[in-house]
């Protein structure tokens, strides 16, 4: 009988390393454990609910329509945390501006960002979907957060993590000590702990990009991925393509397996499309904690320094040769 470790089981453990903790961290964790059962349970029987799949009519901050489901995790996540007293300002990829707490609730000392479901253009084909974190510590003098909170680069992130819904719902985070894979079992309602300390391999056989943009990318990566295609049995190659559109989903498939996942500046978008706060930046921390490496083809995501809550980088991810290897391309060195 595998060894029953809850989340909760896993995090008070972890915690009991840290005599002074008051136990604020991990009560954050289980919120955030207590939201992705919610979102899970509507996202898995969307299909089956009158009007949740399906369109709101808005559009986002960055001119996305907004899926029901998108608007529903968003305010799940925010509802699950407003009112703890452990936080003192959220942001949010769906909203323009911070989520500041209400005057009515107590803050705290940590600042929650999150992705609240990415990939959500999947969501109507039944796709992989997932939501994304990152926690820090609160660093403005005032009381209550501010946007400078926000703004921290991505090396202060003393927490981050995805929820990915697909064939199972699965909690992946890491409070930096190891990256640790939670999947779910509504027949207990828990989360319990499946893949212990996960490791990405050195080096992977998978690439991850949308080759529909390659007539607009530079030299340097149109080199590499015709590299990762060519026939050479020494080095591997060529590769598995393999592009679900759903970063979580890539993402995971890539820590587990090996491989390097590619949203690349080009001369439509220079700075890609995904965003340093909600999608980069906690990716980046499980990669490296996990053994791996992410850049933006130039530089480690985590040493950028954010100037807007919503700005975008380019982002290549994964097995720490595999990047290094696709940055020597990019920069020109090969
Ligand atoms: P494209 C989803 O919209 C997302 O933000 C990521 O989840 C995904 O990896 C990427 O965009 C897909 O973008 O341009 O390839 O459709």
């Amino acid at each position: 009988m595998a060894k029953l470790v809850t989340i909760e089981r896993h995090i008070m453990a972890k915690q009991k390393q840290f005599p002074s903790a008051t136990g604020d961290f991990s009560a954050l964790l289980y919120d955030i454990a207590f939201a992705a059962k919610v979102i899970g349970r509507e996202v898995n029987k969307a299909g089956l609910i009158e009007d949740m799949i399906g369109k709101t009519g808005s559009t986002n901050v960055h001119g996305e329509e907004v899926k029901k489901l998108d608007e529903f995790a968003d305010l799940i996540i925010y509802k699950s945390m407003d009112h703890t007293g452990r936080l003192c300002v959220m942001a949010s990829e769906e909203n323009e501006d911070v989520l500041h707490i209400p005057e009515k609730y107590e803050c705290g000392h940590y600042v929650l960002l999150y992705d609240p479901l990415d990939g959500s253009s999947n969501i109507d084909a039944n796709v992989s979907i997932g939501t994304i974190f990152s926690i820090y510590h609160k660093t403005s003098e005032g009381e209550r957060g501010a946007l400078e909170d926000c703004l921290q680069n991505g090396d202060k992130q003393i927490a981050a993590g995805y929820i990915i819904y697909g064939s199972s719902t699965m909690l992946v985070f890491c409070t930096g000590r190891g990256v640790h894979g939670f999947t779910y079992d509504p027949t207990v309602g828990e989360f319990l702990l499946s893949h212990e300390n996960i490791k990405i391999p050195k080096r992977g056989k998978i690439y991850s990009t949308n080759e529909g943009n390659s007539a607009h990318w530079s030299e340097g990566t149109k080199k590499y991925i015709e590299y990762v295609k060519q026939i050479d049995a020494a080095t591997n190659r060529p590769y598995s393509g393999r592009y679900i559109g759903s970063l979580v989903a890539d993402f995971h498939r890539n820590l587990l397996y090996g491989g390097v996942y590619l949203y690349p500046g080009d001369n439509k978008s220079p700075n890609g499309k995904l965003r340093l706060q909600y999608e980069a930046n906690p990716l980046a921390f499980l990669v490296e904690h996990a053994g791996g490496a992410a850049s933006d083809g130039y530089q480690r995501i985590m040493d950028i320094k954010p100037d807007s809550i919503h700005q975008r980088t380019p982002l290549v991810i994964g097995s720490l040769d595999d990047v290094k290897e696709a940055e020597d391309f990019i920069q020109g060195k090969k």
